[in-house]
């Protein structure tokens, strides 16, 4: 499976490289002046799971790895960037090849940090981007309908039917629709390899002050009001303290928190949350009772396929998998017991996995 990966957009100042560094636990450059980032920022995260953690405990396991993902952060966009304004062109070539979408949206104000429209006004904002990716998705539907249109009399159904589901596509970004919004899922499926960017799924992320946690700021709470309208996800994450807090020692940052009475975990759930919108799942490997380790794979996955991502070897000497969950190995205390008390599965190439499973793959070497 190809490295999936989610990209961090927004505009210029946002606090897009500040969550970056927050998630990432790197130092790449954060500055007050409007797009700091031009080459691309990859790292790869972690995500979070009280499973593995729970499993290296049981097992009294020293090496324990979790899943990850790749995460992008981009040059700042701007007005007029489908035009190539700013580093537009630049901008929405990355993110075509994202799977996931995080829209860092500026809510804290601090005069030092330039807004690139002058004034913060969260709603403005994700309307400026929207518009932006709205326009760069017509400019591409534009070329394949007339591409399409020329030759589709001679060709097959399946042509004309995807012509049909491209004017139904133009007409709703002609309307100022994003797809993922307006289409079915079942047509945002078909459509998905022509790299469309509003069909991306896309967490919005509300850059907050840390004073908002208190008491909403006038812009904040006029975002909460437009992103409840509009029926979309949102996260809100205060990205400087988030990024002091990665520096503090454990008793410390708890120490902190209290103090600003704010509720830890916020980037653990925006984490946990792409990753169910990249549509993975977890499967648990434990090898020579030692090493724990998380493994991302897409959902439907099968044991086979499971096999090969641990280990070409492993794939290609497949006999069978011995199948357990998470949960019930807790449970039962070790393998043996699990396998003992009937919990554990034996189970061929073709079986689907399940989030949570534990295998151990038996293979002829
Ligand atoms: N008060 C406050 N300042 C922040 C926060 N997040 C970022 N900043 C500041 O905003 C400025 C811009 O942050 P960056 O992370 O560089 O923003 P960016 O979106 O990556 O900007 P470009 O790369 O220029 O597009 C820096 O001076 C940060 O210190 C925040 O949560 N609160
Ligand atoms: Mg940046």
């Amino acid at each position: 499976m190809a490295s999936l990966s989610v990209g961090i957009i927004g505009l210029p100042n946002a606090g897009k490289s500040t969550l970056f560094n927050a998630l990432t636990h790197t130092k790449v450059q954060v500055a007050s002046f409007p797009f700091t980032t031009v080459s691309p920022n990859v790292g790869m995260v972690s995500v979070p799971d009280d499973r593995l953690e729970k499993l290296a405990r049981l097992i009294g396991s020293e090496e324990v790895t979790p899943a990850t993902v790749e995460l992008v952060d981009v040059a700042g966009l701007v007005r007029g960037a489908h035009k190539g304004e700013g580093l537009g062109n630049e901008f929405l070539s990355r993110i075509r090849g994202m799977d996931v979408l995080i829209e860092v949206v500026r809510c804290f104000q601090k005069d030092e940090v330039a807004h690139p429209e002058g004034k913060v006004d969260p709603v403005r904002d994700i309307q400026i981007i929207e518009l932006e990716l709205i326009l760069s998705d017509l400019q591409i539907l534009e070329r394949r309908l007339t591409k399409l249109e020329k030759f589709v009399k001679s060709t097959p159904k399946e042509n004309k039917d995807r012509l049909i589901l491209l004017k139904k596509a133009k007409e709703h970004l002609e309307e100022g629709k994003s797809l993922r919004k307006v289409l079915s899922e079942q047509d945002c499926h078909k459509l998905s390899e022509g790299d469309f960017l509003t069909i991306k799924p896309l967490v919005y992320v509300p850059n907050v002050d840390e004073d908002d946690f208190a008491s909403a700021s006038p812009p904040l709470g006029e975002l909460r009001q437009y992103l409840l309208g509009e029926g979309e996800e949102a996260m809100e994450i205060c990205a400087e303290l988030e990024e002091e807090l990665g520096d503090l020692l454990p008793e410390e940052r708890q120490e902190f928190l209290r103090e600003l009475s704010v509720r830890e975990g916020g980037l653990a759930r925006l984490l946990k949350r792409t990753y169910e919108l990249l549509d993975l799942i977890t499967f648990f490997t434990i090898t020579g009772g030692r090493e724990v380790r998380a493994w991302p794979v897409r959902r439907g996955t099968t044991s086979l396929q499971a096999a090969g991502k641990v280990h070409s070897d492993m794939e290609r000497g497949f006999i069978r998998a011995e199948v357990t969950s998470a949960n019930e190995l807790l449970e039962a205390g070790s393998f043996k017991t699990a396998k003992e008390e009937g919990k554990v599965r034996t189970e061929g190439k073709e079986c689907r996995l399940q989030d949570g499973d534990v295998i151990h793959f038996i293979f002829s070497e």
